[in-house]
């Protein structure tokens, strides 16, 4: 049985989510909250010390990261769908782009959602403005990307699922600009394959928790 430990309106849990739903797995989501102690219980035990979720327990083998949760699910149970081509130079590639929309988008929209979880009646205005910045170098980037960039005839990779949860909750803290139509365009084409608006359905009751405020969109 395969087990994830993390919570719907998180975004690297839906990053493995979007993983699990595109090869058609059964799973359960363990989640953290506090009517489910054992799940936080199992995290502070398997997690290491950083409190950072997902994490796949696959029958008692537990993988951290949601990269390494693909790759193991890419490993142990695809069958004709991959989320990392077999092309040595493709997956290269693929684990490229994951690790930009990770450190790239991910990190910068993070970094704003933190500064109002520490000082939600404060937010530092400064640090803010740093990490929006940051995005918005990132969306001028991803523009001229995405205009070169053939998506998988599957619909979802691995790029796929570090996208779409990284410029879903990145739009929400700094709307893409309308010179990057083919940015919002994509991010609009992902919240619509099936994987992924699974995740966006699912989260929808967390909405009010957003620290930032949720926007009326999505
Ligand atoms: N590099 C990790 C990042 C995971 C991460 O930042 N998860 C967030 C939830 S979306 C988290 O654990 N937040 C709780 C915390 O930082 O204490 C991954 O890819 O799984």
């Amino acid at each position: 049985m395969l087990s994830l430990i993390g919570h719907p309106f998180s975004s690297y849990t839906w990053k493995a989510q979007i993983a699990l739903h595109a090869l058609e797995l059964d799973y359960e989501l363990a989640i953290l909250d506090e009517d489910h102690p054992e799940n936080g219980v199992f995290l502070a035990r398997h997690g290491g010390p950083w409190g950072k979720f997902p994490l796949l327990n696959d029958d008692g083998t537990v993988i951290m990261e949601s990269s390494s949760i693909i790759e193991w699910l890419d490993l142990h149970h695809a069958g004709s769908t991959r989320m990392i081509p077999q092309d040595p130079d493709e997956a290269l590639r693929t684990r490229m782009f994951d690790r930009i929309f990770d450190n790239y988008v991910m990190t910068p929209m993070q970094a704003v959602v933190g500064e109002y979880l520490r000082g939600a009646e404060q937010p530092d205005a400064a640090r803010i403005a740093e990490s929006t910045e940051r995005l918005r170098q990132s969306y001028g980037w991803l523009e001229s990307w995405r205009a070169t960039y053939a998506p998988p005839e599957a619909g979802v990779s691995l790029v796929e699922c570090a996208a779409a949860p990284s410029l879903f909750y990145a739009d929400w803290v700094d709307p893409i600009p309308e010179q990057c139509p083919l940015l919002r365009e994509w991010r609009a084409h992902l919240l619509a394959l099936p994987p992924v608006a699974r995740c966006v359905e699912q989260a929808r009751p967390y909405r009010s928790y957003f620290p930032p405020g949720a926007p009326d969109l999505d």
